[in-house]
């Protein structure tokens, strides 16, 4: 089996905590509560805005075949920031909120592992980031209402396009997998699984609101 698929066999049981999770199943549904949209509108987007420190880092140390994608993948998040203004203005909502401790925890994850691990530990990390997104929203989008108003996100994480997308960065891990000892393919199973953890725990705050988990 190939590296990509083996890591997500290996965390399979967390894929399976947001596919579904209240939130994808209120995305499909169209019963997301408003104030839980907003709250993962706000803190998507510093995730999202924040995150390209980690893959300026990346790119930075990228072999020269993987710059194209990488400076691709920097401009579409950068894009992609738009749909977020553009939702935050329709809702009259604002998107200054500090970032919640996940929010936090994971971008600060993202940096640090670009920063000090092997190029391929932080590109498994970039694969774990952009695989469960589309997987959530691909899982949402196929079952979602033909009018419904989560459209643009629906097609921007769940669409075949990001899936081609995925599915090049996957081939990519694979490649890069081949040249890899075993303490760093160690590492890289380390750094992919605490992703997925990193993933649920975004939803569950998505869902639960930044008090989660509640102190004490
Ligand atoms: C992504 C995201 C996908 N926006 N938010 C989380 C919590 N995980 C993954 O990344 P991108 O930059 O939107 O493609």
């Amino acid at each position: 089996m190939k590296l990509s698929e083996r890591l997500l066999q290996d965390n399979l049981a967390r894929w399976h905590s947001w596919l579904p999770h209240p939130f994808t199943r209120g995305i499909a549904d169209g019963t997301l509560p408003r104030d839980v949209f907003l709250r993962w509108l706000a803190q998507d987007y510093r995730f999202v805005s924040e995150g390209r420190r980690a893959l300026a880092v990346l790119l930075a140390k990228a072999p020269p075949e993987a710059l194209d994608e990488l400076a691709g993948t920097l401009y579409a998040w950068t894009a992609e920031l738009g749909l977020f203004r553009e939702a935050a203005r329709r809702e009259g909502a604002a998107l200054d909120a500090a970032p919640c401790f996940v929010t936090q925890a994971y971008g600060d994850f993202l940096l640090a592992t670009a920063h000090q691990e092997p190029f391929a530990v932080g590109w498994a990390v970039l694969y774990g980031v952009e695989r469960s997104y589309h997987d959530a929203w691909r899982w949402a989008r196929e079952r979602a209402a033909p009018d419904t108003p989560y459209r643009p996100w629906l097609d921007n994480w769940g669409s075949e396009a990001f899936g081609a997308f995925v599915a090049g960065l996957a081939a990519r891990l694979d490649a890069l997998a081949a040249g890899l000892d075993a303490a760093t393919l160690e590492r890289l199973r380390a750094c992919f699984a605490h992703t997925t953890r990193l993933e649920h725990l975004f939803w569950e705050m998505a869902w639960h609101g930044e008090q989660f988990p509640a102190p004490g």
